[in-house]
């Protein structure tokens, strides 16, 4: 079965529903003129690369975290301590400076406030670490399984939420660990590819500390024109009135979340599925990004992550087999002939 995600009724959110009435034939245009050519890249990239290996097998360790990952979307595992004590300290002094800076913002923190890049070339202690003790847990077996291509990683970034920003951003957190609105913030990322992402806590984390939350099997048997639409649209940043344009069945959104009330009963049903990814003392996470996620809803205190990006670990150019110039003239040579002889033919 197809797994199709909620689609939220924007023409009746009270956001959007205000640019409704300047929609209008000529915006129909413009806004299908910019979809469209970022959809054609996003399907192609999509058909190349496909989706995750759900069968596939790693003979030896890494396997079982493989299954998991196939089957749930997410995996939890424990870091090897003393090399965890060290990343913490290496990295205490960006995330104080975001703990700072929170603390001036006036207003409502952006994504950006709570989030910093970690610069290889400046952080080439943290990068190795973490590229060690991913190793020993096998993650780059299993990431390169998954993904059917070797993986290394690309970025590592620090993220600080508090009780303070989580208040402002999205009210008052529940017991269960749940904002005012319970679809906020669900989502699927916007990249196409590496589906594969992993993050490490950096401190423990319980239900107060806002743990990553994780919606098992949304991320097997995607509807791949609408993933694709989705994926293009969180990327494209229309206008609303623009985003209103476009045809029901690109009206839709990798972040949907806010867009809906929660009481719907597609929401009910995700949030019956959602687990929090918060158990005893794993604290790092592997993840299908493609499945829906969030997380960050601090109760009390503040919850220090690190976001661990994959890239493809020889560069593209590598990749291909080389075609040499004689090749290309052998083929441009049969193309000629062939033209020659349906001329011929004719
Ligand atoms: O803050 C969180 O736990 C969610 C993180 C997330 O959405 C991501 O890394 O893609
Ligand atoms: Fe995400």
């Amino acid at each position: 079965m197809t797994t199709r995600l909620p689609r939220p009724d924007y023409f009746n959110h009270p956001v959007v529903a205000p640019y409704a009435h300047l929609v209008n034939d000529r915006t129909r245009i413009e806004a299908m003129d910019l979809f469209a050519p970022l959809f054609q890249r996003g399907w192609g990239d999509w058909l190349r690369i496909g989706q995750a290996a759900f069968e596939a097998r790693i003979d030896g360790p890494g396997d079982e975290t493989l299954m998991t990952l196939q089957r749930e979307g997410v995996v939890l595992l424990k870091m090897d301590g003393a090399m965890k004590a060290r990343i913490r300290k290496l990295v205490s002094s960006k995330v104080d400076a975001i703990e700072a800076n929170l603390a001036a913002c006036d207003g409502k923190p952006a994504f950006p406030d709570m989030h910093a890049r970690l610069v290889k070339a400046d952080w080439e202690e943290v990068y190795d670490l973490i590229t060690r003790a991913l190793a020993d847990l096998h993650v780059f077996e299993v990431a390169s399984a998954y993904v059917k291509k070797p993986l290394r990683i690309r970025q590592l970034h620090v993220q600080l939420n508090n009780e303070h920003e989580t208040r402002l951003r999205y009210g008052v957190i529940d017991a269960d660990g749940l904002p005012a609105r319970k679809s906020d913030y669900w989502h699927i990322d916007g990249e196409i590819w590496p589906n594969f992402k992993a993050l490490l806590y950096l401190d423990d984390v319980t239900l107060e500390q806002g743990p990553m939350r994780y919606i098992p099997g949304t991320h097997r048997n995607l509807d791949a024109f609408e993933t694709v639409a989705r994926k293009v649209n969180d990327n494209l940043k229309l206008s609303w009135p623009h985003f209103l344009s476009l045809p029901d069945a690109l009206r839709v959104h990798a972040l949907f979340g806010p867009f809906m009330t929660g009481e719907e009963p597609e929401a009910k049903a995700l949030l019956d599925r959602e687990v929090a990814c918060c158990d005893e003392g794993k604290d790092l996470l592997l993840f299908d990004n493609n499945g829906v996620h969030r997380g960050g809803f601090v109760r009390q205190g503040s919850r220090r992550i690190m976001q661990i990006l994959f890239e493809p670990a020889v560069s593209k150019r590598q990749s291909r087999p080389r075609i040499s110039a004689a090749f290309w003239s052998l083929i441009a040579c049969w193309g000629r002939t062939c033209k020659d002889s349906l001329r011929r033919q004719k």
